[in-house]
């Protein structure tokens, strides 16, 4: 049998696949990362629009694996702007030498599986073909950008951008007339700092969103020492807490308290950096309607004490879903900027938007001129970016067609039977919660599976048919009676721009990180039983 090109080709380098190369060179394999940009970062490399940054905390989000890199890396704020965070990814990608194995400006467009070789092969979009043992995919859950579907939509005269698609350079909104289409947390952030220079803003609104306050700060020095000083705790906090955050749910029920201590609980919350007043709510709160109706009351009159007219006040609380039910968008005097003259919120429910014209967009209430629109519409999440890559299995089966309806896989790295030696990070039904952390698992078991099929001359490995339907049965399983399983949104599938996501799903898994990594642990500690191994 003819040895491929290289033991493992990884798609992408983000965090993922930057850690996945680091891991798999201290096996001394031979890999290359193919990555469509022209730098590291992922996420943090696309989305460069006005106002990304962390919601997490920063110190609880960079790589945990290096204790030097700990060390000498200082975050500045509590929650990081984007071009830091871009930085700190090429400060990592330079002090790990990894460049010399990644090949940027290289976007795969097809891999096919070789039964007969045991191996995959990668095309790139410039027609170079490429062999390797296992495929990685890093592709991350939130990177295959989708625009609205609306009539006109490239007929617009002047500059428009997708938040993930930003000019490097930058844009500058000052004296514009700027529109934004889309509320969720990127287009929040985006809100929030154009409306600074713009000379009007205009946001097209479809569905509100339930944001809550960020609290930012500088990391004052004295933090920073403490900081560095209670890294392993941190770390462990993470790896204890449902969701990898350092926030995680209350124990209590919510009417297990009073209603003043249930007041005073969320006042608290509500006045605390970070995400604390999504995952860290009574434990009932985003199962139980009735608990849940607690804290979105308690939202909206947040909402209201916030935005002086009470029209825009009503059009900003959400009616169709419960607090935290959706990715809650962390703010910074977000619905404060609808109190300033130079900003309109146009409800599209009321006024849906009939088209884009060459000098901006027509809604049923009449015509909107603009000199720029910022498409903050969102992705076609978890499986989009797979989707965008020919990817075929064995007897040229696609995986395209094998996930319409919905994707399984087993433990959301690998996919079924019929595509062997696939393997993914951040891939569906995956615990995602604090990204960075989910990927260092994910990532080291993924490298001792490598290891393992290496260790034991293996050349193949799939996930046993039985194997995928039991997950998919616990996905399922688990996923039952939460809330945010019976709303529109990325974290059920549905994306309305997208031909065949209409339909809601249990995309991601919804259990706990800990239960979730317990499966792993028994998969890979009995042996990969669940995998047919040759
Ligand atoms: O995307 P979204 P996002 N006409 O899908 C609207 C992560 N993130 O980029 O809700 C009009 O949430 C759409 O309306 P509706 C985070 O996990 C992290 O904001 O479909 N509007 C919605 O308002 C987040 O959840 C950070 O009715 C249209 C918006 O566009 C995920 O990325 C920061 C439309 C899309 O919202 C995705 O967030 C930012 C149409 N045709 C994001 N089509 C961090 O802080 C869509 N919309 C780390």
């Amino acid at each position: 049998m003819s040895e491929p090109d290289f033991d493992a080709i990884i798609i992408g380098a983000g965090m993922s696949g930057m850690y996945q190369l680091l891991r798999l060179r201290e096996l001394g394999l031979k890999v290359r990362v193919f990555e469509a940009g022209t730098g590291v970062g992922g996420t943090w490399y696309w989305n460069r629009y006005p106002g990304a940054r962390f919601d997490s905390e920063s110190y609880s989000y960079g790589f945990s694996f290096s204790k030097e890199l700990l060390e000498e890396w200082s975050w500045s704020e509590h929650f990081a702007p984007q071009p830091e965070t871009l930085r700190y990814l090429n400060h990592v990608a330079d002090r790990f030498d990894l460049r010399r194995d990644i090949q940027f400006r290289s976007r795969v467009a097809s891999a096919a599986w070789r039964e007969a070789t045991r191996d995959w092969e990668i095309a790139l979009d410039d027609g170079s073909a490429h062999t390797a043992r296992f495929l990685i995919t890093a592709v991350g859950p939130l990177s295959a950008p989708t625009l609205p579907n609306i009539e006109g939509r490239d007929s617009f005269d002047g500059q428009s951008f997708h938040t993930s698609r930003w000019p490097h350079e930058g844009v500058d909104f000052a004296g514009k007339r700027v529109a934004v289409i889309g509320t969720g947390a990127t287009g929040v952030q985006t809100i929030q700092e154009v409306a600074k220079t713009a000379a009007t803003l205009t946001v097209f609104q479809r569905t509100p969103n339930w944001c809550a306050p960020l609290h930012n700060a500088p990391i004052t020095e004295a933090e920073q020492a403490g900081i560095k000083a209670s890294y392993p705790e941190i770390f462990r906090r993470c790896e204890e807490t449902f969701s990898c955050f350092l926030h995680t749910p209350d124990p209590r029920g919510t009417f297990e308290v009073t209603a003043e201590e249930r007041e005073a609980f969320l006042e608290k919350l509500y006045g605390e950096p970070g995400f604390g007043i999504w995952v860290g709510l009574y434990r009932d709160m985003l199962t139980d309607p009735a608990a849940n109706a607690i804290v979105s009351d308690f939202i909206a009159r947040k909402i209201r004490s916030r935005v002086t007219d009470p029209a825009t006040a009503e059009k900003l609380i959400p009616t169709n879903h419960g607090f935290g039910t959706r990715r809650v968008p962390l703010e910074t005097r977000y619905y404060e900027v609808y109190n300033q003259p130079n900003v309109t919120l146009v409800d599209i429910r009321e006024t849906p938007i009939e088209r884009i014209t060459p000098t901006g967009i027509r809604t049923s209430g009449g015509d909107h001129e603009f000199d720029i629109i910022v498409f903050a519409t969102g992705f076609d999440a978890l499986t989009g970016s797979f989707d965008r890559i020919d990817i075929r299995g064995i007897d040229g089966r696609s995986l395209k067609q094998a996930w319409t309806g919905g994707a399984r896989t087993l433990v959301g790295m690998m996919a079924e039977e019929v595509f062997p030696n696939l393997l993914m990070l951040l891939g569906p039904h995956t615990a995602l919660g604090n990204i960075p952390r989910s990927i260092e698992y994910n990532v080291d078991w993924v490298t001792r599976l490598v290891a393992h099929a290496h260790a034991h001359g293996l050349t193949r490995v799939a996930a046993r048919p039985e194997a995928v339907t039991a997950w998919m049965d616990h996905v399922m399983a688990i996923g039952e009676g939460l809330l945010s399983n019976q709303v529109d949104s990325w974290f059920t599938g549905v994306n309305r721009n997208v031909a065949g996501k209409h339909i809601r799903t249990i995309a991601r898994y919804s259990g706990s990180a800990p239960d979730y990594r317990a499966r792993c642990e028994e998969i890979a500690r009995g042996g990969y039983g669940e995998l047919s191994l040759a």
